[in-house]
């Protein structure tokens, strides 16, 4: 579907004809319904799951349950990352680059469970970006429309974060997940908003032309519910964490004797880039982090420092036993196409343009 190129997302009532009309060129009569107070007055992250919610329940697929306090804080946290380490992917250069934002909890949260992620980069409001992922995703062959569509997905957490000066201004990152009756998922009662504390880095050993021997000491995270918070990881790197696009990152390896002290080996310095421009980011279960320069002497966070502007209490789903008209035939007989997510198009027949501007990406990782 060719996207109108000057929808406006301004009103809830040009919100609803936008993705009604969108419907309807699916061949899907259901039209978009939304109660204007309630919209305008939610937040961000409540607009992006009200619509994420609608487009699945008026498809018969169940509505997702929000986690505001473990998925949302990682969904923010990638948001943020994007913006500190001025990059746009899903693999964090603070986890040795794995899609592990999770890596922290990768063995409770992921275990038998399934992960995929939106992110998208634009200064849009929500219905937009949802708009985008669900009718003007050929870009990347419809991956954003399927993670919203999946119906094997149960949880969502959804971060927005803004920047001024940044690349596409607003990030947002939706991070879903699947349980099942074997294994459900429980989100944690708090979310754990603050960040470790460390000691500023040090060069240990600094051999001409070798690799730096580089520590950082008494690294902790006192304030963690649930136990999901405490450091999970630590990486060093000398001037940028991210380059063109990739980690320069290494990660560090935790002192059996003295849990607070982390090492690594670097490689020797590139050219033009100074030992003095070394840095240690530790980070913990929810994936906040706290990045201290060499020199800085300790850094300590602010209580909350990482909570995300929006985030509010837990978000009533959708009905799940609301009709789902589009189940049922279009006129004329024909396959009503809106209960099932729009087939993969070959790249090639959208410039990839189309996407770009945004940003928007898309991965899926399996559970372990
Ligand atoms: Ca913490």
């Amino acid at each position: 579907m060719e996207p109108p190129k000057d929808t406006d997302f301004s009103t809830t009532a040009n919100i609803v004809a936008a993705f009604t009309s969108a419907r309807r060129q699916e061949k899907c009569a259901t039209p978009l319904s939304l109660d204007d107070t309630t919209f305008q007055a939610a937040s961000q992250q409540q607009q992006m799951f009200i619509l994420i919610n609608a487009e699945r329940v008026d498809r018969g697929l169940p509505a997702l349950q929000m986690d505001t306090t473990l998925l949302s804080q990682i969904a923010f946290n990638h948001s943020k990352e994007l913006i500190d380490y001025n990059y746009f992917g899903h693999a964090s250069p603070l986890h040795n680059g794995l899609f592990d934002k999770a890596n922290a909890s990768v063995d409770t949260l992921l275990t038998n469970r399934a992960l995929a992620e939106n992110i998208f980069g634009g200064g849009i409001p929500p219905a937009a970006m949802v708009y985008g992922y669900m009718y003007k995703d050929a870009g990347s062959s419809w991956g954003h429309r399927r993670n919203i569509l999946s119906a094997t997905a149960t949880w969502v957490g959804i971060g927005f974060v803004s920047g001024a000066g940044t690349p596409y201004g607003t990030y947002n990152t939706i991070d879903f997940l699947g349980d099942s009756a074997d294994n459900p998922y429980t989100p944690p009662d708090t979310a754990d908003t603050t960040s470790p504390a460390l000691d500023a880095p040090t060069i240990t050993n600094n051999p001409a032309g070798g690799a730096l021997a580089v520590q950082v000491t008494n690294v902790s995270d006192g304030d963690s519910p649930d136990g999901v918070g405490d450091v999970v990881g630590v990486v060093f790197y000398l001037g940028a964490a991210v380059v063109n696009g990739k980690p320069q990152t290494v990660s560090a390896t935790q002192s059996q004797s003295d849990p607070g002290t982390w090492t690594a080996s670097l490689p020797a310095p590139a050219a033009g880039v100074a030992v003095g421009t070394l840095h240690a980011v530790a980070v913990d279960g929810s994936g906040n982090y706290m990045d201290c320069a060499a020199g800085a002497g300790r850094c300590v966070p602010t209580y909350g420092d990482m909570k995300p502007p929006t985030m509010k209490p837990p978000v009533r789903p959708a009905p799940r036993h609301q009709p789902a008209p589009c189940h049922k035939p279009a006129p004329h007989h024909k396959p009503a196409p809106c209960h099932t997510p729009a087939p993969p198009r070959p790249h090639a027949s959208r410039p990839s343009s189309v996407d770009t501007p945004h940003g928007a990406g898309v991965a899926t990782r399996a559970g372990r």
